[in-house]
């Protein structure tokens, strides 16, 4: 069953960059509604287990270090569809191959540093955000 509900992360080059307000502005007037929101700084720990299913990806080590490199910005997002309709509004992976008006084209500097996580599925939107809030932090 569809939760309506995805996890996002504002990523340490977005913060760096100076995005954030921006990035929030864009996932606001697209009709998502903030329903738990912090900013936060991943642990090595921690990174190795949010993205532990690319583990044996090449690109592993430099996907933790970056992602630990600075804060992020975690947050949950209610929307009618929200797990589609948030990959539709980052973009793809590589911002050279985003489509216009995505948060990754406008903003992502690379397919590595590319600004905004969002949820692939309803089931880890559910675990993702369960990662980073205890149910008293979620609305
Ligand atoms: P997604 O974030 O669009 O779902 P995934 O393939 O799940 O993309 O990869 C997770 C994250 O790992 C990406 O958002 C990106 O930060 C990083 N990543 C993916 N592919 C590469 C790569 O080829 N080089 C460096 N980093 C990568
Ligand atoms: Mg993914």
């Amino acid at each position: 069953m569809a939760t309506n509900r995805t996890f996002t992360m504002l990523k340490p080059d977005a913060i760096e960059n100076g995005y954030t307000g921006k990035i929030l502005d864009m996932i606001i007037a697209a009709g998502f509604e903030i329903k738990a929101m912090k900013l936060t700084r991943l642990t090595t720990e921690q990174a190795q287990e949010f993205y532990a299913v690319h583990s044996e990806r090449p690109f592993y080590g430099e996907l933790v270090e970056y992602m630990t490199s600075g804060p992020i910005i975690a947050a949950i997002l209610e929307k009618e569809n929200a797990v589609a309709d948030f990959r539709t509004l980052i973009g793809a992976t590589d911002p050279a191959e985003a489509a216009e008006g995505t948060i990754r084209k406008y903003y992502a500097e690379s397919k590595g540093r590319n600004a905004c996580h969002g949820s692939d599925s309803d089931e880890n939107a559910e675990i993702e955000g369960k990662f980073h809030f205890s149910a008293n932090e979620i609305m």
